[in-house]
């Protein structure tokens, strides 16, 4: 099957286009390489030196004898999307492929606007691809859990169905997003169901938790293919960003009361959940919601088991409450369903002292390239 990694230079995407690869896809990368230079203008850099994606591709070439063509270009651009759409003929397209920070996108109006019309335009000229090229594609977005927000009763997968004044109806789930960045996500989810619904598209929507981990058994095996590992504050997420402090001697940040619970998944799991939604493409006029993360954690019992991997290794490790400068809740239920997938085969890597012992020694290992100006928040919500 020949499949389109969107953003596959990215953190997800590589992992999964390697992955795919690897199992006999026939893949190719579309990316504009707008992430690495963001960094740049962040003055951010991943803990790991990654290769550029020339050299990433011709490596992965050398050793597997797997080719995978890339597209360099930005899809908010339509003639190059018809381009790549023509050239590559793509039987399914996973769109990685957007401003992923919600604290970028908070920075200030411009970065809000930025992320707005980038996701949005990006994923609409894909929408339209797909109706011009071949409506049978079927397109698996990356949506977040975060889409739902944290409200006071259990989170189904995508839809819910409601009584009211004695009559029902199955419903998209309500929306409560907590950056402009989340609000993207559900304004695609929203233009993804609508193109279902008038043109018959298939799709499926992988709201996805916050991934943490690095390798992954096609990304481990040589240097030049190592994946990039965000601890800055602003791409930086929770668990990766605590085993890289901890791996330099700096309290791990927990924002506020640390009871923030969110939903979460190992990288080695997002691959899988990748290949289970290729092999399993939604129904014509479909638009599918599959809950992608495999446990719950509050960020606070996530530093705790950080710091007793990190003391059970001989290290000291401190956690320290920052004062959030998220606007989000810190006390709140949480309770989200996630069975789709696992009813298709996930068999999920939870998350393990062991686990988190390699990745604090994977940061050890990096640990000199790290800018200790980039950890703490500068950020606000307000
Ligand atoms: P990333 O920033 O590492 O990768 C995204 C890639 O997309 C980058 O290589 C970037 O250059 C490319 N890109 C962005 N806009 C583009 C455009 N207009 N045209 C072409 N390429 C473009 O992000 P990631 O962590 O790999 O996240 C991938 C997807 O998964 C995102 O949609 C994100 O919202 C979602 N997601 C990520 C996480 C996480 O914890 N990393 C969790 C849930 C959902
Ligand atoms: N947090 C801390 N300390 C830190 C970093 C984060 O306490 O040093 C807290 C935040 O306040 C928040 C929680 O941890 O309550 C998660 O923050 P995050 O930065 O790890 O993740 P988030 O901003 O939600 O975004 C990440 C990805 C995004 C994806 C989302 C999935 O960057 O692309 O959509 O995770 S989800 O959270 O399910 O929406």
């Amino acid at each position: 099957m020949r499949v389109l990694v969107v953003g596959g230079d990215g953190y997800c995407g590589w992992a999964t286009a390697l992955y795919l690869s690897e199992k006999g896809y026939d893949v190719a990368i579309v990316d504009s390489l707008i992430r690495r230079h963001w960094d740049l203008q962040l003055g951010a850099d991943t803990l790991t030196p990654i290769a550029s994606i020339g050299h990433r591709v011709a490596r992965w070439h050398e050793l597997t004898g797997k080719k995978i063509e890339v597209f360099v270009g930005d899809i908010c651009d339509y003639p190059f999307v018809q381009s790549f759409m023509g050239k590559f003929e793509p039987e399914a397209i996973l769109h990685f492929g957007e401003q992923r920070s919600a604290p970028f996108s908070m920075i200030d109006r411009e970065h809000a606007v930025m992320t707005q019309v980038t996701n949005v335009t990006g994923t609409l000229n894909l929408l339209f691809a797909i109706r011009e090229f071949n409506k049978d594609i079927h397109l698996v977005k990356l949506g977040t859990m975060g889409e739902y927000g944290q409200p006071n009763i259990d989170i189904e997968e995508g839809y819910i169905t409601i009584r009211h004044n004695g009559r029902e109806d199955r419903l998209p789930y309500p929306m409560q997003p907590g950056s402009f960045y989340h609000l993207s996500k559900v304004h695609d989810t929203h233009n993804i169901r609508f193109a279902c619904k008038i043109w018959g598209l298939r799709a499926t929507d992988l709201n996805q938790g916050v991934v943490y981990g690095v390798l992954t058994d096609q990304t481990g095996i040589d240097e030049v293919l190592v994946n990039r590992l965000d601890y800055d504050e602003v791409f930086g997420t929770a668990l990766n960003r605590f085993c890289v402090q901890a791996a330099i001697g700096h309290p791990l940040t927990v924002y506020g009361s640390g009871g923030q619970t969110r939903s979460f998944l190992d990288i080695r799991d997002t691959v899988r959940c990748m290949e289970i939604a290729v092999a399993n493409p939604a129904a014509e006029g479909e638009l599918r919601v599959f809950n992608q993360f495999t446990e719950q954690f509050s960020v606070l019992d996530l530093a705790m088991m950080v710091k007793k991997a990190g003391e059970d290794a001989g290290m000291q490790v401190e956690v320290d409450h920052v004062k959030n400068p998220r606007v989000e809740k810190e006390s709140h239920y949480y309770n989200a369903k996630n069975t789709h997938l696992r009813d298709l085969g996930l068999v999920p890597h939870c998350l393990s002292e062991s686990l988190l012992t390699s990745l604090l020694q994977f940061a050890i290992r990096y640990k000199d390239r790290v800018d200790k100006a980039q950890i703490m928040p500068t950020v606000t919500w307000k």
